[in-house]
């Protein structure tokens, strides 16, 4: 039979990682780290991404100056359309990111005019996620709420941007060897608790051999 070789297993656990982020929300922001550059775990983030079909954003943080802007081309490698080079730090280019999600609403809004759309920051760890999240709420401070993750940093929080209502979530960073107990098992566990909110009869099962 077929034996998954240990590239594969690797592969797959960074893509189980990347399913489970991009379910939290409609529109993802691929975030990447231009003082970097490119990496092996970027190209598989987004190679993981291209088989969803979900609306994918490709974020380059850490474009603090206009020198730097000339790294981003080789982001273009990623294969994705366009490049939104941003500084979390100094906000350049988030209010024409935050333009650009806004023109992406109209067609979802159509189907329900309540749902809020939620923008998931996704990467690996130390492009700056955290920042570009704090980013964007602090510059459009007009804040519904804050949810902290139980005991991952997974965090959402309401905003509004011309008067439109969005969420915006700062994922656990995407690793090679995910720290499974907890990355993994927070999504799952969160998941469980959505599904047994919504039935009406929950059937708890158990082990009558021990
Ligand atoms: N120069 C520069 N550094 C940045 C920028 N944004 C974030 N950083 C730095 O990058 C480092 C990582 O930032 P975080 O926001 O914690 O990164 P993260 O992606 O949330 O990391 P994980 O939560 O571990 O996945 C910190 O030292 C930040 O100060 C930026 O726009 N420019
Ligand atoms: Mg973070």
């Amino acid at each position: 039979g077929y034996v998954p070789s240990k590239a594969d297993r690797i592969t797959s656990l960074v893509s189980q990682q990347v399913d489970l982020a991009i379910d939290e929300g409609d529109i993802i922001l691929f975030t990447v780290d231009a003082i970097e550059g490119v990496t092996p775990l970027d190209r598989e983030i987004a190679d993981s991404l291209r088989k969803n079909g979900k609306r994918v954003l490709l974020v380059v943080n850490k474009v603090d100056n206009e020198k730097r802007e000339q790294v981003i081309y080789d982001f273009f490698k990623l294969g994705f359309e366009r490049i939104f080079p941003v500084s979390s730090i100094h906000g350049r280019g988030v209010a024409e990111l935050l333009d650009e999600i806004v023109k992406l609403i109209p067609e979802k809004r159509l189907e329900d005019v309540e749902k809020r759309i939620k923008l998931a920051i996704i990467g690996r760890p130390n492009v700056g996620k955290s920042s570009f999240f704090n980013r964007i709420i602090d510059e459009e401070r007009v804040i519904v709420d804050e949810k902290p993750g139980t005991t991952r940093d997974a965090i959402d929080t309401d905003f509004e941007f011309e008067g439109e209502k969005l969420t915006i979530i700062d994922t656990a960073g995407i690793r090679r060897k995910p720290r499974v107990r907890t990355d993994l098992e927070y999504y799952t566990i969160k998941r469980a608790i959505g599904a047994l909110l919504l039935c009406d009869v929950a059937m708890v099962m158990v082990d009558g051999s021990v």
